[in-house]
């Protein structure tokens, strides 16, 4: 067994679209486990914060400008291999290049507004679960 917890956020473009719960019954669909959700408007600062790997980037004041322009919601998923089962929900950065039936592909209008965000890694699934659930204790329904 790999279990493993992942932070999935629905950004602004998904809430504005309405597709909190298709989104949510995306990882449910897939056996995911939501096991920490809240609704949240970020800051600028915080939009940087958690994007604070992507600082140097050439899309990182556009990217926080988005992620700050209205409500998101965030998650915690549990589940076997989590980290990577919710990556091939999302499919790729850019909608062009995601796989037919990945929430990008279905709803993202581009490379930026891109509907969804999960972690990449166990590493940085820990510090983003952090940074949005600072000492959180994760409850399992299964
Ligand atoms: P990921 O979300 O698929 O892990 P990352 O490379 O970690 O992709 O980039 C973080 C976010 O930054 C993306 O989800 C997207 O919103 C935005 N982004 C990534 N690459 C570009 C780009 O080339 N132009 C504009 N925005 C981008
Ligand atoms: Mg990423």
């Amino acid at each position: 067994m790999n279990t493993e917890h992942t932070l999935a956020i629905v950004k602004p473009d998904g809430v504005g679209k309405r597709l909190i719960g298709e989104v949510i019954s995306r990882y449910e669909k897939e056996g995911l486990e939501i096991v920490a959700l809240r609704m949240i408007k970020l800051s600028k600062r915080e939009a940087k914060g958690f994007y604070a790997v992507h600082s140097d980037k050439h899309f990182f004041d556009s990217l926080t400008d988005f992620m700050s322009s209205g409500p998101v919601v965030v998650a915690v998923l549990a589940g076997e291999n989590a980290i990577s089962r919710n990556r091939q929900l999302m499919g790729a950065t850019n909608p062009k290049e995601a796989a037919e039936g990945t929430i990008r592909r279905d709803f993202a209008d581009g490379i930026e507004q891109n509907v969804v965000h999960g972690s990449d890694s166990p590493e940085n699934a820990a510090i983003e679960i952090n940074y949005f659930f600072p000492g959180i204790q994760l409850v399992h329904t299964s």
